[in-house]
């Protein structure tokens, strides 16, 4: 499964690819999906299909706002700790990272880290990785940089390690964990703890605080988390040739502090009928299609789900404010 530099994988699971609009019988995982999400009560679908090249261009937007601290917060977490964490790798260690978005914090790591030998970023959206590995590239011309256009939360074949290689490290920032329900974050850990063996796992994730200041970080003034929500719709209309009115859909963000998780829907604005793939779905006004969970963890909580998952936990690094965590993972031998 070795690939050449710079040269995409692709993974089985992706090769429907994007879909060209299609009324009747439309194939491929978010067509199949978001037509089971509008048959099923509660609604509900993936936060994964927010991310093709417009959710993903979105999504660097809200790294940005004012509202939205867990970027920046991480980012100083990485930043002050750039020396200890690569002291953890060692030196000729290799990076596998998950949902590797726009590749801007691994250059913390790698900027930090003795003879980095290789870099996985594994991301769902080609293109954009293609276009961010290319800008990585330039910046980094010796490294050995490797993409796989994949759904990491799928079954995962990874290059073996290469010779004389040094420790195998998993990096999953952004608290993205937090899009798994608890259940699947176990199993999402024992899976990895498995790909990562003999190695470990750097991990971010986003803690548990004032729920007015996580309500604020999904409701931002600009209206770009509602643009992000929103464009699940867009990219149906898109990709599938439905016809979502986006205007006949409201963003809703609200922390859900029994289950310690923030959820977004899409919800309906009037009762409306939808069509996929020759199919109706009825919309009542105030019904809800549930678009992302983002789970808030403790330090403790976090480290107690990891031991279940086979990991022994390493040191974690924090903001003075205690609003991220992020965690050093030793993988199962
Ligand atoms: C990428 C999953 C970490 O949950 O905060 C940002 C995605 N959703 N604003 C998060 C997101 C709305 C983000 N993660």
């Amino acid at each position: 499964m070795l690939t050449g530099k710079s040269t995409p994988m692709q993974a089985r699971q992706d090769a429907a690819g994007s879909l060209a609009p299609e009324p009747q019988a439309l194939a491929g995982a978010f067509a199949q999906d978001l037509m089971r999400a509008l048959a099923s009560r509660p609604r509900s679908i993936s936060p994964k299909y927010f991310y093709d090249e417009q959710g993903s261009r979105l999504f660097d937007r809200i790294c940005e706002l004012p509202e939205y601290y867990p970027t920046r917060t991480e980012v100083g977490i990485l930043t002050a700790n750039a020396r200890n964490i690569a002291a953890q790798m060692g030196p000729q260690a290799e990076i596998v990272e998950f949902g590797a978005g726009s590749l801007h914090k691994v250059r913390l790591l790698l900027d930090a880290m003795e003879r980095p030998a290789r870099y996985l970023p594994i991301d769902i959206s080609g293109e954009h990785l293609a276009r961010c590995v290319a800008t990585l590239q330039r910046d980094y011309p010796a490294l050995d940089v490797q993409p796989v256009i994949a759904d990491y939360t799928q079954r995962l074949l990874l290059p073996a390690a290469m010779p004389g290689a040094g420790l195998r490290v998993g990096f999953f920032p952004g608290s993205t964990i937090g899009n798994f329900t608890p259940d699947e974050a176990l199993h999402f850990l024992q899976v990895t703890g498995q790909v990562l063996r003999g190695g470990a796992l750097l991990l971010g994730a986003d803690l548990v605080k004032d729920p007015a200041v996580l309500h604020a970080a999904y409701n931002d003034a600009q209206g770009v988390t509602a643009a992000f929500n929103l464009n699940l719709l867009a990219r149906a209309n898109r990709e599938l040739g439905t016809r979502f009115v986006l205007e006949h859909f409201a963003h809703s963000a609200f922390y859900n502090a029994p289950l310690q998780r923030i959820e977004m829907h899409l919800v309906s604005r009037c009762r409306q009928q939808i069509a996929v793939g020759g199919e109706a779905y009825e919309f009542e006004e105030g019904e809800t299609l549930h678009t992302e969970n983002s789970h808030k963890f403790t330090i403790d909580g976090l480290r107690a789900l990891a031991v279940r998952a086979g990991f022994r936990p390493g040191p974690v690094w924090t903001d003075k404010d205690n609003l991220f965590s992020v965690h050093w993972l030793n993988a199962p031998q």
